[in-house]
């Protein structure tokens, strides 16, 4: 029997999991929008303009040129404006003490403004009792990452069981998987976050069949019907059609109406 993900909340252990399963019931919306930008400006823009439509705004601040605190501030007002969680994708990767130091201090402070972050289990679990003793008493948690969609990665089929038994270990803290297949096992309470996502018809998006680097995109059905996403990540399949579309359109190749239909989404 499939749950609701009203239902899905009351078994979420963490806080962070529980409010997302709500948001995703409430706002109708199981998109995570993966904003891999390079100024702060940039950022906040696509933060306000895609807020209503989205549950989870994925960012990787380190390739933000001018990310400050002030950004920070910024994108935690737009969050609560329009009502979605922030997940910093920093994947984590080292002992505990590291990534203790890493998520709660350095120049990006993550743990001040990010609600949730993302960690590979490679290192075993004090990362994540790591993670944990940073975050205080502030309301935090993180995504293992149990599988990738990027071609040649070398995780295998044990090292995402391993993980999956990691994740229902520390409930309190983990969210849930960063995955790209069913977990038919997991808990219920644990959300699948599933990236490499986009829509793949249509003449504009097929400019991008492939990034040349090795990113392996499936589409939304696919993602969630086959591979069981509870929450799909869409990056460039967002953020770079909307800008060739604005393109398309400085150069008279789509009239100004089709642009304004996609900023509807
Ligand atoms: O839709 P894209 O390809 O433009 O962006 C995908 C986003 C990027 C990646 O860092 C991230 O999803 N990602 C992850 C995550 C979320 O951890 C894991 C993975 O296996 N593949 C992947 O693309 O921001």
């Amino acid at each position: 029997m499939k749950l609701t993900y009203g239902e899905r909340s009351a078994m979420a252990v963490n806080s962070v999991g529980k409010a997302l399963f709500q948001l995703m019931e409430e706002k109708k919306t199981n998109l995570c929008v993966a904003v891999d930008v390079t100024t702060a400006e940039e950022l906040l823009r696509i933060a306000a303009e895609t807020g209503p439509y989205i549950c989870l705004f994925k960012t990787h601040v380190d390739a933000v040129e001018n990310f400050t605190e002030s950004t920070a501030k910024s994108l935690l007002e737009i969050a609560q404006k329009e009502k979605f969680i922030i997940l910093e994708d920093r994947k984590f990767a080292d002992i505990g003490k590291t990534v203790s130091l890493q998520y709660g201090g350095g120049p990006m402070k993550i743990v001040t403004w990010a609600d949730l972050v993302t960690c590979h289990s490679i290192s075993g679990e004090n990362a994540i009792i790591g993670l944990k003793s940073a975050s205080k008493d502030l309301p935090r948690g993180c995504f293992l990452v149990a599988e990738m969609s990027s071609e040649g990665n070398l995780i295998t089929p044990s090292y995402t069981k391993a993980t999956l038994e990691m994740a229902e270990m520390h409930p309190e803290f983990v969210v849930g998987l960063v995955t790209q297949s069913i977990m038919k096992e997991t808990s219920c309470g644990l959300i699948q976050l599933t990236p490499g996502v986009r829509i793949s018809s249509g003449s504009v998006h097929s400019i991008f069949a492939t990034d040349g680097l090795g990113q392996r995109w499936s589409s939304p059905e696919d993602a969630v019907l086959t591979r069981g996403a509870d929450i799909v990540v869409v990056g460039r399949g967002i953020t770079e059609a909307r800008y060739i579309l604005h393109i398309l359109c400085e150069k008279g190749h789509v009239d100004e109406a089709m642009v304004k239909k996609t900023e509807d989404y």
